[in-house]
């Protein structure tokens, strides 16, 4: 039987298990990448596993997320990876360098190899025929240290992609077109491959767009074909080199086909407050804007940053508006100086911010109250932009300019400007933002510098037999990981100080969440359906076990977020019944016994002593995510 891509990207890395949908399995990773907001604590991590170098083919350390540096904290941390990364073997990519993903794509990723990041968004590099997958920061340390990361052997979907865009519709559209379909749970369990003549005519890094925000659909990742064009972006990289063909079979078995006229989608927009309440942009013509941000690592390669160029050429912003671009790599940077396209962007009354994730994660330029956002980003999660009441709209590039100069929403194809993408195919190569690691003798006399905002990573128990807990908090479906720890400037410089930040913990959904926890001493969670969706950071996880969450009990769970509960020692557990979720309520006393045999057993009890219910529960975990919720936590389990 013939092969997807993902399959044969699976088979070739497989180390455990049988690839049959559904079973977990093992493979070998060749390349890690991590950012600074979860960096620190893969390292802490890795620090503990004894080992003196990393194992991988190339593991880099990206900074790019807190790169505000409004004390000690941030430049602390990255000082920290920095050494961490000297003595294990680590590239290290310095401050305003660019994204991990954008940067990762254009200098590491290689056709056929996989990768893990501690970044919901790895899936970028599925952009150039990758098996790119986001990861807890655990995992990843567990990776650099040479295991295999454990995934649940996904269902395959291709997305059939015909036509051409129209002038004015990009990648982007593409991906709000797929989530409009599928929604942020419609990946779930799935790799999502794109396929057909309409794949042909994307390059790279409109490729590496739609595999970015797959992860919005919830997929386990998003990969493309390696072809002509794959060899080209990495010929003008300088990588041609690395270049490997791989394509699926005629004959190979998807468990979901989606079809998508490109000429058929209009410009889209993903409404408040999620990647999936897409419209036309048409419907919303005339809603007044009042800020624009081009960039994150979905939108700021060359060819996006030159095709806003184009749109504002000898334009001028309208006055209610006030744009932000921020590139995704220096490189870009400076290519866009280099060829006089920065100064169209600048004269056009753009504020140029540093090559970073910076407002995606509300790291400044947060909207004013109330504020209509039009973003090029993936993600619009309530409050995300640090403006609890800001509406956040997901656009195109192309849609972003053209709002940018009309002061409100408007259709880009009324103000479409053909760019000359020219300088995509010899782009400037500047490694000198890359610091590499100490040759391992060195390495091995070098010390780890930590500030005093970096805490050791909190040690719990083996899990206990009897949970006696409140139901301290019932929230509904799609809990992001942002309501649950909330990132922002003020919040991620304490990333690596658990304590600190557990004062933020679900203050999103209830101010006195933290305060409750620790007063009630164990907590039992209920959650609704795709509970933990969004960012990978393990923090979700860490800090509910700080205070002191035993269990979170959901109608369904993200993937990522799953994986970090286990390795953080609570217990994902689901209803057998979802109607169950409906007859506890908060603040009830909640029950289990014979925890550890129910673990064994994938099911258990819960009583509701408040309401003198018995809700049976289940645990779908393999026989190795048991053993470390026995453990009371991947940690424990590697000692
Ligand atoms: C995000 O986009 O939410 C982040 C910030 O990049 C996260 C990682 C984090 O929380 O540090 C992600 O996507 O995994
Ligand atoms: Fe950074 Fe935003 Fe991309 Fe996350 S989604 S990696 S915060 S640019």
């Amino acid at each position: 039987m013939g092969m997807t891509i993902a399959e044969k990207l699976i088979a070739a890395h497989i180390v455990e298990g049988e690839m049959i949908r559904g079973q977990e399995i093992a493979l070998r990773i060749d390349q890690t990448l991590t950012q600074d907001a979860t960096g620190t604590m893969a390292y802490l991590a890795l620090e503990g596993m004894g080992v003196e170098r990393v194992r991988t083919q190339k593991s880099v350390a990206y900074i790019d997320h807190n790169t505000l540096q409004c004390g000690f904290e941030n430049p602390d941390d990255h000082r920290y990876i920095q050494s961490v990364a000297a003595k294990y073997g680590v590239v290290y990519s310095r401050p305003g360098n660019g994204i991990c993903h954008q940067v990762h794509l254009e200098r590491f990723g290689r056709p056929g190899l996989t990768l893990i990041g501690s970044d919901s968004h790895t899936p970028t590099c599925g952009g150039l025929g990758m098996l790119a997958m986001g990861a807890g920061g655990m995992d990843v340390a567990a990776a650099m240290a040479g295991s295999a990361y454990h995934i649940v052997m996904p269902k395959m979907m291709k997305v059939v992609l015909t036509g051409r865009m129209q002038p004015g519709v990009s990648a982007k559209d593409l991906s709000l077109e797929l989530l409009r379909q599928i929604s942020v749970k419609g990946g779930v369990g799935y790799v999502v491959e794109w396929a057909g003549e309409g794949v042909r005519a994307l390059t790279v890094p409109e490729r590496a767009t739609i595999a970015n925000m797959g992860t919005e659909t919830g997929a386990t990742t998003t990969v493309f074909p390696s072809d002509e064009m794959t060899r080209r972006f990495l010929e003008t990289q300088g990588r041609g080199d690395v270049w490997a063909p791989l394509e699926s079979d005629p004959d190979a078995v998807y468990d979901k086909v989606i079809e998508i006229d490109a000429a058929q989608v209009p410009p889209l927009a993903a409404c408040p407050h999620s990647p999936d309440k897409v419209c036309p942009v048409a419907e919303l013509e005339g809603l007044e804007v009042s800020q624009v941000c081009i960039g994150s690592c979905t939108n700021s390669s060359l060819r996006d940053m030159l095709t806003v160029a184009a749109m504002l050429r000898g334009r001028r912003i309208a006055d209610n508006v006030s744009l932000s671009i921020s590139p995704g790599s220096r490189q870009t940077l400076e290519a866009l100086t280099a060829c006089g396209a920065l100064n169209d962007l600048v004269r056009a009354g753009a504020r140029i911010l540093e090559c970073a994730c910076g407002p995606c994660i509300g790291m400044g330029f947060s909207p004013s109250s109330g504020g209509v956002s039009f973003r090029t980003f993936n993600r619009n999660f309530e409050g995300r932009s640090g403006t609890k009441d800001a509406q956040v709209y997901l656009v195109s590039p192309e849609t972003a300019a053209a709002t940018a100069l009309a002061g409100h929403a408007a259709d880009p194809r009324a103000y479409w400007v053909e760019p000359d993408l020219s300088l995509t195919e010899h782009p400037l190569i500047d490694d000198s933002g890359f610091i590499l690691p100490l040759p391992p003798e060195e390495a091995k006399q070098a010390a780890v510098l930590r500030g005093p905002n970096i805490k050791p990573m909190p040690h719990w128990d083996a899990l206990e037999d009897e949970i006696a807990a409140h139901l301290t908090l019932k929230v509904g479906d799609n809990i992001t990981t942002d309501h649950i720890m909330p990132a922002g400037a003020k919040v991620l410089p304490y990333r690596s100080n658990i304590p600190k930040i557990s004062e933020f913990c679900f203050t999103a959904c209830d101010e006195r969440f933290p305060e409750r926890a620790k007063a009630n001493g164990s907590t039992i969670l209920v959650g609704g359906n795709n509970y933990g969706q969004g960012s990978s950071r393990e923090h979700a996880a860490l800090v509910p076990r700080y205070l002191g969450v035993r269990a979170v009990v959901a109608r369904s769970f993200a993937r990522i977020h799953k994986a970090n509960l286990v390795n953080a020692g609570i217990l994902p557990l689901t209803f057998a019944d979802p109607a169950d979720y409906d007859r506890v309520e908060q603040d009830d006393l909640l029950r289990i016994r014979g925890v550890r045999e129910g673990v064994l057993a994938g099911a258990m009890t819960l009583v509701d002593e408040t309401k003198g219910l018995e809700i049976p529960v289940e645990l779908d975990l393999d026989a190795r995510q048991k053993k470390l919720l026995l453990a009371g936590g991947l940690l424990n389990a590697m000692d």
